[in-house]
């Protein structure tokens, strides 16, 4: 049957415009009278929309993608992307083809605005390779098996790849399993052959020692809080390692009461105080939920959400967690209330490799960039609001019902406790007079 939803003013709408219910962990719907039930809840729901979509290698299109494929398979020769950053100005592409691809963003869309071919040969391709982005001295790094690159990137108005010059050390970059950036800091998570740091400054890397050991680390993630420099280190063996960094002395501290935090795995990631650490399992993977308090050197398990096997990355926003997986990308939400409930909220972009969010804070409606194995893409994830629809009752003139809502935010009640919400509503059904042919519903919106 068709349903047509109106939504109406309601008075919950005055407070609605001040208002956002947070995300909604569980709602009913209790009637006066048990004789007709036509009105049922529609859930929030966080979706996404594809909203532009740039084609970065040429090959890739509609016409003359068919010559690429052999007996249905793609025969290799086509190229793709292997790598993206962020950069202060927009997002920098690196293909196999050694061509480096800038994405300017330009009222919050971006668009193709320079490229530069390296002098690298296609072979360097098959190691890894790794892009990292220098905001302090607003640098690109290019790190390959063959050699290093570094670009001063250019100033408005001329080619951002103006400046590309060699680095002569090299990585095995084989053995890396994360890389991140701290002001001019490069920290490379090796495996077993631990974590090296590099001060990469006036064109050299310098190595600085850290004493720090590890038996195999696995993913890496810095953080300053309070003007202190933590740096959480994965440990596949030993777990989670936090280390700050002292810039005056230039040495590495490990704070006997937040360190050596038991929970192994393959990756992690941190938002302000939210910890989240990936561990593979036989069929599934668990995904421990940590709150670090940054005062008091201390952590506390707050979850143990469960996910798909094959996690490739995780990305954090205020909210949620997107875990992008080899079989599709689910949303965890951290920091709730009460896990009681599942929410099953999942997102589709197929053939995702590497997501960003442009600003983590707008839980509610979050711009997100990224890469396919050919395509630059944006898109909107946007939490739809809750509704309560109702069909047309031949039996009732009016219903009368209760709804009840527990959610993580509520009208003057403060973050991080069940705030529950009650309404009643009366709703009157008037004969449709000017539409006669579809059965009509009508819908109450919560946000
Ligand atoms: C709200 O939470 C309480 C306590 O956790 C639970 O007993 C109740 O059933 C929940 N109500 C709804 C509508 O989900
Ligand atoms: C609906 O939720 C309220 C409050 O959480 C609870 O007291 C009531 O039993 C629930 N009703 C149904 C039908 O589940
Ligand atoms: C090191 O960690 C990786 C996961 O990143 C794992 O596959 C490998 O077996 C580990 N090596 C040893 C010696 O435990
Ligand atoms: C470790 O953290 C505790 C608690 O915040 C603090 O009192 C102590 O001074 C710290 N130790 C070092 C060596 O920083
Ligand atoms: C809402 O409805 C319930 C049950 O019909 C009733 O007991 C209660 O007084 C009503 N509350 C308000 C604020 O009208
Ligand atoms: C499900 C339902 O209420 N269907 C009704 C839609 O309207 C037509 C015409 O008024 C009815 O015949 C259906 O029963």
């Amino acid at each position: 049957m068709l349903i047509f939803c109106i939504l109406i003013e309601f008075f919950l709408k005055v407070l609605a415009k001040e208002f956002s219910f947070g995300i909604i962990l569980g709602s009913n719907l209790t009637y006066e009278t048990q004789s007709d039930q036509p009105c049922y809840i529609i859930n929030q729901k966080l979706k996404n929309k594809q909203s532009q979509e740039i084609n970065l290698v040429l090959e890739f299109n509609e016409k003359t993608f068919a010559n690429f494929y052999d007996n249905g398979k793609l025969n290799g020769d086509i190229n793709f992307i292997v790598q993206m950053v962020p950069i202060s100005t927009g997002a920098v592409v690196l293909s196999n083809k050694g061509e480096l691809i800038y994405l300017k963003l330009v009222e919050n869309s971006f668009q193709l605005a320079d490229s530069k071919m390296l002098s690298i040969t296609k072979q360097v391709f098959l190691k890894p390779v790794y892009l990292q982005y220098i905001q302090n001295s607003n640098d690109l790094l290019i790190l390959t098996e063959w050699q290093n690159f570094e670009n001063q990137i250019g100033q408005e108005g001329q080619s951002i790849f103006c400046e590309i010059i060699k680095i002569y050390d090299v990585f095995l970059t084989e053995n890396i399993k994360s890389v991140a950036i701290l002001e001019d800091l490069l920290f490379v998570a090796s495996g077993e052959q631990g974590l090296h740091v590099y001060q990469v400054s006036k064109r050299v890397f310098e190595q600085i020692q850290c004493t720090v050991e590890f038996k195999n680390i696995t993913d890496i993630r810095v953080v300053s809080e309070n003007s202190v420099d933590y740096i959480f280190a994965l440990d596949y063996e030993k777990g989670i390692k936090v280390i700050t960094f002292n810039t005056k002395t230039g040495l590495f501290y490990e704070n006997k009461s937040l360190t050596n935090i038991p929970y192994r795995g393959e990756i992690i990631d941190l938002y302000q105080d939210v910890l989240m650490v990936v561990k593979e399992k036989e069929i599934d993977s668990i995904i421990h939920e940590l709150r670090i308090q940054y005062e008091t050197n201390t952590w506390r398990l707050i979850h143990q959400h469960s996910a798909q096997k094959y996690i490739q990355d995780i990305e954090m926003t205020e909210n949620y967690a997107i875990i992008l997986g080899r079989n599709g990308h689910e949303i965890i939400y951290h920091s709730l209330p009460s896990y009681d409930i599942k929410i099953q909220d999942k997102i589709i972009i197929p053939g995702l490799q590497k997501l960003f969010f442009l600003d983590k804070t707008q839980s509610n409606n979050i711009q997100v960039f990224g890469v396919t194995k050919h395509m630059f893409f944006t898109t909107r994830l946007q939490l739809f609001p809750q509704f309560i629809s109702c069909f047309y009752s031949k039996e009732e003139n009016e219903i009368k019902f209760t709804y009840h809502q527990n959610s993580t935010k509520c009208p003057g009640s403060a973050q991080n406790k069940i705030c529950q919400f009650k309404q009643n509503y009366t709703v009157q059904f008037v004969h449709p007079i000017l539409l006669h042919r579809n059965n009509r519903s009508m819908c109450i919106q919560h946000v």
